[in-house]
């Protein structure tokens, strides 16, 4: 009898012990932050988001007004528009659908790859343009790229990593810096190895790819605060909050972790992790920019700044319309003001979740613990 309850105590810490070691941690737990030497990053200061990106990003801005229309491919809102709920800010998203970091390794260019986004970037916004009122200091320049590279690079993976990194930090980021950009926020590559599309599409050695992706990515961000250390460099983990959220997926009522809702739209989208073969689902984008906000949040100095931009913008029943260079207005295309929220509000998203995990697996450490020393 004692033989067989110690190989059953055995069996179940080898199981806890196993749960603790593969449990992923939410993304902003293994995120990275290089903080400047010169200003320390307040994110309860930025007013201003300015977006690089894909289909990921994108909210697709007509470059004339530099409104936004909110058309996506996830079935909502994605993650920067998901951000100006939490966190009030201007939006300045030059994302677009199917770009790559440079169109040198596509049979096909595409209109809007990350050269020609940065150069409506300085159409639009640099000094003694039409909407230059923005700071440094209180702007947020977010990067995401790479999915599309991976689809539709022609050359082998080492050479797709290094000349389309070499667009990201020698043409935009050092752009951007010598446009007094100072707070950059690079997003690495989401786990596509399990895409539907890179499945059904045959792709392989992408969990490879990403690698390479994600690894290059660290470095050369590391490496270019170390060039400007004054900079406020985010290194920002899309790989392991799209991870724990799978592995997670019963907290977040995601019941359906490969079908595709877009095959399945009678039924309800909150359900679904993918919307279709290559996008997450709204929610899913949605789940993300929280962990991203607390990442924000967690590295900021928290200082409070009256702010003209945020304080004349309190009242959420003013309809809108967007102005350039105008201190008081967001530009949203719906015509609705976006409510500033509080600190409070800042704080609350998912203190709950972790908490509960903890309680549950240390008190069955200590059940057990408490198990084998009286037994
Ligand atoms: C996202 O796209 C869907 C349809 O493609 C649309 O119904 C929805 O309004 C869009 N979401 C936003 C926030 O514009
Ligand atoms: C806030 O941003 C402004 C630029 O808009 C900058 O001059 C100021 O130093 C920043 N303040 C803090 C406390 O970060
Ligand atoms: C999951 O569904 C339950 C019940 O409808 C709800 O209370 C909870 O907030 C949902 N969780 C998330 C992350 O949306
Ligand atoms: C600022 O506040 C957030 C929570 O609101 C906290 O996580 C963070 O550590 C604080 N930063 C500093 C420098 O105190
Ligand atoms: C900014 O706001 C102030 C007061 O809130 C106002 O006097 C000023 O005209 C505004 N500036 C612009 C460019 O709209
Ligand atoms: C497949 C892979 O290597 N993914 C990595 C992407 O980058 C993050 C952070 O650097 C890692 O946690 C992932 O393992």
């Amino acid at each position: 009898m004692n033989f067989i309850n110690n190989i059953l105590s055995f069996i179940l810490l080898f199981i806890i012990v196993s749960i603790e070691a593969t449990n992923v941690k939410e993304g902003h737990v293994s995120s990275l932050f290089f903080p400047s030497n010169k200003v320390d990053f307040n994110y309860f200061n930025i007013t201003d988001l300015i977006v690089f990106g894909d289909s990921y990003s994108a909210t697709y801005t007509n470059f004339e007004t530099m409104k936004y229309t909110g058309k996506n491919a996830s079935g909502g809102k994605d993650w920067p528009l998901h951000l100006l709920d939490l966190h009030d800010m201007y939006l300045w998203n030059f994302a677009w659908g199917g770009a790559t970091m440079t169109n040198t390794y596509r049979v096909q260019s595409h209109r809007f790859a990350l050269p020609a986004q940065f150069k409506l970037f300085e159409q639009r916004m640099t000094k003694g343009k039409e909407f230059s009122n923005w700071e440094g200091e209180s702007s947020l320049f977010a990067i995401w790229f790479g999915i599309n590279d991976m689809i539709k690079s022609t050359v082998s993976q080492e050479e797709t990593v290094e000349i389309g990194h070499d667009v990201v930090f020698n043409l935009v980021a050092e752009g951007l810096y010598e446009y007094n950009a100072r707070n950059f926020l690079f997003f690495n590559l989401p786990p596509m190895e399990i895409a539907p599309c890179m499945i059904k599409g045959g792709f392989s050695h992408i969990a490879e790819f990403v690698e390479k992706l994600n690894t290059s990515l660290k470095t050369k961000a590391e490496a270019f605060h170390k060039k400007h250390p004054d900079t406020n460099v985010m290194y920002y983990n899309t790989y392991d909050e799209f991870s724990y959220i799978l592995e997670n997926n019963q907290f977040f009522n995601v019941t359906y972790v490969k079908d595709e809702y877009y095959y399945h739209t009678k039924r309800d989208r909150r359900n679904f992790f993918w919307y279709d073969e290559t996008h997450p689902t709204d929610y899913v984008q949605k789940y993300l920019t929280d962990d991203l906000d607390k990442f924000l949040t967690s590295h900021s100095v928290n200082i409070t700044i009256s702010n003209n931009k945020i304080d004349s913008n309190s009242n959420p029943d003013i309809i809108i319309t967007n102005t350039p260079n105008t201190n008081s207005t967001i530009n949203n295309d719906n015509g609705v003001a976006i409510k500033p929220r509080s600190k409070a509000n800042l704080e609350e998203s998912f203190g709950v979740k972790r908490s509960h995990y903890e309680i549950f697996c240390s008190t069955l450490i200590s059940l057990l613990l408490g198990y084998i020393f009286f037994w």
